[in-house]
């Protein structure tokens, strides 16, 4: 028998579940430029429910759902602050600087995630002709390039409040608020009540083959709409995806303890084994990153041989890989692949890891 694929690329790698199938064949569809598609109409209204906001719109992916509301918050020349580790700077080509002319002004994020808040409200520009106009404030929950921390309703409060005090729009890349709403035990709309806008992925650890969906005002809503059409994103009888969108919100996000339980587990064997450096209590939710120690491997090296023995992971650079737990993925499996660490360790041949693509 062939041995299963552990794959730990992402958790965007899953195949949608039979419930998702079924949906999909059966959904009734219409145009959705023309706002007719009812399946389409009936996820957007039951996430801005989840969410506690007016509106929402149903995206292709994370990268359009941030995009369109950076450029919805944002004119030309408008600066956006936001962390130098967040997807939205690292991670989607700068589309808002090279779509929306938006100037990106970036904090270091802190190791949980977080952005220093004096540093923020001392970065905020006052009005002088030198500067950019100081617009949109960005965080990301779960912060993926932190290993999927949380940021806690109380940092979510202060940081809307501070946004607003200064007359500016909070946005939130939540492509896992799931994710932060279960492992902090609160309601996703509890973390986002001060945002004006909020992005969340149905195809990450939920498992939707495709989407995301924007939630905000009613009016921001109707502008990020014109945006995601401007953007290439107005699609026709959309609800055949949406329909897996719906089965994602409703039955797949209790679920999510599962992964968070077993990235916890990867990164409690991950620590016992010398020649990798991981502090399993800061694992959060999905997301384990853990540094490379041994002078005598390379990640692409450890990678590639983890890959003959059937489990995937991404080096991130030359010292750090990334693994990432999804619901194709169970506990026997974070067993397997821990022997499969173990394996590759002890062995001497490492090959040369060459071609290993460097992600995540
Ligand atoms: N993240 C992907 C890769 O791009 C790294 C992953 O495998 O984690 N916001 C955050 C916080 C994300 O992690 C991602 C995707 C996105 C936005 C973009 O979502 P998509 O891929 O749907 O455009």
């Amino acid at each position: 028998m062939t041995q299963k694929t552990i794959d730990l690329r992402s958790d965007t790698v899953t195949q949608p579940t039979d419930a998702m199938r079924k949906a999909m064949a059966a959904a009734p569809v219409g145009d959705d430029v023309y706002g007719e598609d009812p399946t389409v109409n009936r996820l957007e209204a039951l996430t801005a429910e989840m969410l506690g906001k007016e509106a929402a719109v149903f995206v292709s992916s994370g990268t359009m759902g941030n995009l369109a509301s950076v450029l919805s918050h944002c004119g030309r020349g408008d600066e956006m602050i936001l962390g130098d580790q967040a997807h939205i700077f690292s991670s989607e080509q700068g589309g808002s600087a090279a779509l929306g002319g938006v100037h990106p002004h970036t904090l270091p994020t802190e190791p949980d995630g977080t952005l220093d808040l004096e540093l923020v409200e001392s970065s905020i520009r006052n009005d002088d002709e030198h500067y950019p106009r100081t617009r949109l404030l960005a965080v990301e929950n779960t912060h993926n390039r932190s290993g999927g921390r949380c940021l806690p309703v109380a940092y979510m409060d202060a940081v809307g409040k501070l946004a607003h005090e200064h007359d500016l729009r909070l946005h939130v890349d939540g492509a896992r608020l799931w994710n932060a709403a279960v492992a902090l035990n609160v309601p996703p709309a509890r973390l986002v009540q001060e945002a004006d806008s909020v992005s969340v992925c149905l195809s990450k650890g939920l498992g939707a083959p495709v989407g995301s969906v924007v939630a905000g005002s009613a009016g921001f809503i109707r502008r990020a709409r014109r945006m995601r059409k401007v953007l290439g994103g107005g699609t026709r009888q959309a609800g055949i995806i949406a329909a897996a969108g719906i089965v994602a919100i409703t039955e797949m996000v209790e679920r999510l303890a599962d992964d968070h339980a077993n990235a916890r587990q990867l990164a409690q064997g991950l620590s016992q084994i010398d020649g990798i450096l991981v502090d399993p209590e800061t694992i959060e939710t999905d997301i384990v990153y853990f540094e490379l120690t041994r002078a005598d491997l390379t990640t692409a090296q450890l990678s590639a041989g983890l890959k003959e023995l059937g489990v995937l992971v991404n080096p991130t650079n030359k010292t750090h890989l990334r693994a990432v737990t999804n619901f194709s993925v169970t506990s026997d499996d974070i067993e397997r692949t821990l022997d499969a660490f173990a394996r590759v360790f002890q062995s001497q041949d490492h090959g040369s890891g060459d071609g290993v693509r460097v992600y995540g």
